[in-house]
């Protein structure tokens, strides 16, 4: 058991280890209840490293023996480890635990999921397996050796050996306990080979459970072109004989990145046309590479504690986002990327979670993890690289592996590889990773004789524990255009260092229109009052695609603010200008599918905030469905063209041209849906030779409510399939109106296939439920209510997944007090609960302050 006594960990008591590891050699004798772990580590004292207790960490595991240099030895056990009188010089520890993967429901440490045995050890999931020093500055190198009956039998680095109910395993490469992994199952493999460019041969495997062979070969594609791609941008080869990717079904997250044997959630890595959409082949696209080029950056770089987190984190999220933009289209993914950004860091960085890029304290590592560190810690790397340049980037990148290969480092250590390449000052841009909050950019215009001036003044609001902000290094890309649309200055980095700062354009024969942060060249809020028709002008002339596309959000957002607080119609001038998009041919179909997208009602409920209003969630939801409406009704037209481009001729790829083409087929069916009652989508339903077409269908029956039929056809066609069976729990709940999204949520949780502690499925109902804005936030409080039921059901048993599911409450400040009231009261009744993991309570805890 996890100490009930939360305890708060500081960046600022870090202190090495006093023992250094030569060599960790490992026997696991694998059974469900009883599994046996004997280590051997060989200690010797780190000179670096003040006086201290030798103290292994270890929880939920029975020591059955310990001996030094031989000498048994009987060591003081307490909830979280051992500690242990030890030589003055070097020593062999020898231990052996017992520990009970079938009983660990967590999924944290060694588990087991659907017959195989698995490993979560990230972050701190190696002590629920052995004793041992579980932090990532200790690295060494392991030998494990595994006896099961299970036919596959799996660990990090190279197979050393193997035999009837044995296999042995060597990884050369130094690493943290949390990069260890293990995997024994009656498994199969879909295997590759790869060629590295100095002539590594490498054998490659994806291993699934039996019937899941087919769906491997996407994933295969995307590691060689993983691979490939971080050899030619980054000059980064791989490192072992043999990498192996296992996927399994229970899991808290999508993947990880284990030394040598990545161990994936199946819907991270499976997948096949029938069964998976385009946005999920993209997805398990950039999640291959993630985890690959993590092999880098995270694991021969890494992190010297976890509040670095954000230094292997941020990092690889970057390096994934490049990799998809270089693969598919740069805008594209670009658009996509902010808008997640928005959807799911900014609401955090806004509310009671707020937290800095690089934390400073936490009770619990695991609820780190958060959009922060990862994509806003990818932000701050692109805006290091738009500071420098390509050319110094990609020699700070040179220097920082050469430098810190095999270390444990910080992010002191980054920025200096920066500095150094550079020799440039970074103190100042050090903030965005120490300073909370989104910063808020207001702009002042001024023209004046062929002079335009740019006055911008930031202002970042006070976070939790942070009341004082500093001014923050901001990139503002900037560009002009000229009256007749024509791009008089192309883009320019401005680069903001002060709280009010000016810069000025000259020689201009007439007055400018700006196109400010182009390419969302930095996390920030523009707070700008744009009239109307300079944003219609950007949305047609713009040379930046994003900020095209962010005219045309901005006017949607104006027009459905109108709506909500005014009553207003929907604003035609911007339909217009969208539908003069939408039929230019010569745009690239995802392109026009993104601009025709709505902002989310979350968004809009902060935007109302924001301006002072009382977000109310009904209102937000009419108006939304008003607009949508509006659009049908002004396309109708088109509509059918447009739904034409899903119908691809050629066979079916995930690539970029045909998910684009999809795409936007797909949001036209949606529009011509609400036209005539899912008529066309029901011809597509049935017609649909691929998961996207038959999905998009569905979703556009259950909205139209014509989805009786269609609902039953796709349960009975894929019941089997439980990737596709998430799909079905979790598109009803996402597609239902607000009055029934938390009584479908509910009926389904009653369904004898909603598996709760596969927490695949239990996102697929709650979270989707999370997720329907105004159905959460029913004024009776049923959404809150059902949702926090489940928390109160789930914790005990897998606390990672209930408190990242806590965060759905994190927005609770913004509605009105009796919305309020009952968000407060069912977070009170979850921390009240007896026995309450650390995780959850400090979710809750921080969530209320
Ligand atoms: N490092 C992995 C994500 C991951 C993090 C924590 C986990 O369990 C607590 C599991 C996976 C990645 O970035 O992909
Ligand atoms: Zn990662």
């Amino acid at each position: 058991m996890k100490d009930a006594a939360p305890q708060t960990v500081y960046l600022r008591d870090y202190n090495p280890f006093g023992w250094r590891i030569e060599d960790v050699s490992l026997t696991f004798k694998l059974a469900p209840e009883a599994t046996r772990v004997t280590s051997r580590i060989r200690f010797a004292p780190n000179p670096d490293a003040p006086a201290q207790d030798f103290f292994l960490h270890g929880e939920d595991v029975t020591l059955l023996r310990a001996s030094i240099d031989g000498a048994e030895v009987t060591p003081e056990i307490t909830p979280q480890g051992l500690r242990c009188a030890v030589p003055d010089g070097a020593f062999t520890w020898e231990a052996e635990v017992e520990i009970a993967p079938a009983s660990n429901t967590a999924l944290e440490g060694l588990y087991m999921s659907g017959g195989m045995y698995c490993t979560q050890c990230e972050a701190e999931g190696f002590r629920k397996i052995t004793y041992y020093p579980d932090r990532p500055d200790v690295m060494a190198t392991f030998t494990v050796r595994i006896e099961s009956d299970m036919p596959v039998l799996l660990s990090n680095g190279n197979p050393a050996g193997s035999g009837d109910g044995w296999a042995e395993w060597h990884d050369p490469w130094p690493k943290p306990a949390y990069l260890f992994a293990l995997v024994a199952g009656d498994l199969r493999n879909h295997p590759d080979r790869f060629t590295t460019r100095s002539g590594r041969d490498v054998e490659l495997n994806i291993w699934v459970r039996p019937g899941d062979e087919g769906k491997c070969a996407w994933g295969m594609e995307a590691l060689k072109k993983s691979m490939t791609w971080d050899e030619d941008v980054y000059g980064r080869e791989y490192d072992l004989d043999v990498f192996n990717i296992v996927a399994v079904d229970d899991f808290n997250m999508g993947a990880m990145e284990n030394k040598g044997l990545n161990i994936f959630n199946s819907a991270a890595v499976l997948a096949s046309p029938e069964t998976a959409t385009d946005a999920n082949f993209e997805r398990i696209e950039s999640i291959i590479a993630h985890e690959y080029f993590h092999n880098w950056t995270g694991n021969r770089i890494t992190c010297r504690d976890w509040f670095q987190l954000c230094l292997k984190e941020g990092l690889t999220v970057f390096r994934d986002q490049q990799f998809t933009s270089d693969l598919r289209s740069a805008a594209v993914k670009r658009i996509e990327d902010v808008a997640q950004l928005r959807a799911r860091q900014f609401p955090e960085d806004q509310g009671p979670l707020s937290h800095p890029v690089r934390p400073e304290s936490f009770q619990e590592i695991n609820n780190f993890y958060t959009a922060t560190v990862y994509e806003k810690g990818a932000e701050v790397i692109g805006m290091l690289k738009r500071l420098v340049g390509d050319e110094a980037y990609a020699k700070a990148l040179d220097l920082y592996f050469d430098r810190h290969d095999g270390d444990a480092a910080t992010i002191e250590d980054w920025l200096q590889v920066f500095e150094d390449a550079t020799g440039r000052d970074l103190s100042q841009f050090k903030r965005w990773y120490s300073q909370a909050g989104t910063p808020r950019l207001s702009i002042h215009e001024d023209w004046q004789d062929g002079t335009y001036t740019l006055t911008f003044t930031q202002v970042t609001k006070p976070t939790p524990g942070q009341p004082d902000k500093a001014p923050q290094v901001i990139p503002i890309a900037v560009g002009l255009l000229s009256p007749n649309g024509d791009e008089v200055v192309p883009t320019r980095m401005l680069e903001m260092t002060e709280g009010r700062q000016s810069f000025a354009f000259e020689g201009l024969s007439a007055r400018p229109v700006p196109s400010i942060l182009r390419g969302f060249s930095a996390p920030v809020v523009l707070d700008r009052e744009v009239p109307a028709e300079e944003r219609a002008f950007l949305l047609a002339h713009d040379t930046d695609p994003f900020n095209r596309w962010e005219s045309s959000r901005s006017l949607a957002r104006e027009a459905l603010l109108a709506m909500i607080r005014d009553g207003a119609a929907p604003d035609l001038a911007w339909i217009d200008a969208l539908g003069r998009v939408l039929r230019d041919d010569t745009l690239d179909p995802a392109f026009r599918a993104l601009m025709l997208g709505l902002p989310s009602q979350s968004e809009l409920a902060q935007v109302l905030h924001e301006k002072g209003a009382t977000p109310d969630p009904d209102a937000i939801y009419v108006a939304t469905e008003a607009m949508a409406d509006a659009l049908a009704q002004r396309f109708e037209p088109m509509l059918d063209a447009l739904a034409e481009q899903a119908r691809v001729d050629a066979p079916y790829a995930p690539d970029a041209e045909q998910s684009g083409k999809r795409a936007l087929g797909g949001a036209a069916l949606a529009l011509r849906s609400r036209l005539d009652g899912g008529e066309a989508a029901q011809a597509q339903f049935e017609a649909a030779d691929n998961m996207t077409l038959q999905l998009s269908a569905l979703t556009c029956l259950i909205r139209a409510g014509a989805a009786d039929l269609a609902l039953g056809v796709f349960h009975d066609q894929w019941q089997d399939d439980r990737l596709v069976m998430d799909k079905w729990f979790g598109l009803q709940v996402a597609a239902a109106g607000p009055a029934e999204a938390a009584a479908v949520a509910e009926r389904l949780t009653r369904h004898p296939a909603f598996d709760w502690k596969n927490p695949n499925r239990f996102r697929a109902v709650l979270g989707a439920l999370a997720m329907n804005h105004a159905g959460f936030h029913r004024k009776d409080g049923a959404g809150y209510r059902l949702l926090a039921d489940w928390l109160i059901k789930l914790d005990p048993l897998n606390p990672q997944t209930t408190a990242r599911m806590c965060s759905a409450f994190q927005t609770w400040w913004r509605y009105d007090s009796d919305r309020q009231a009952l968000m407060k009261a069912e977070l009170e009744r979850i921390a009240a609960r007896d026995g309450l993991s650390r995780d959850t309570a400090e979710m809750i805890g921080r969530i209320l302050s």
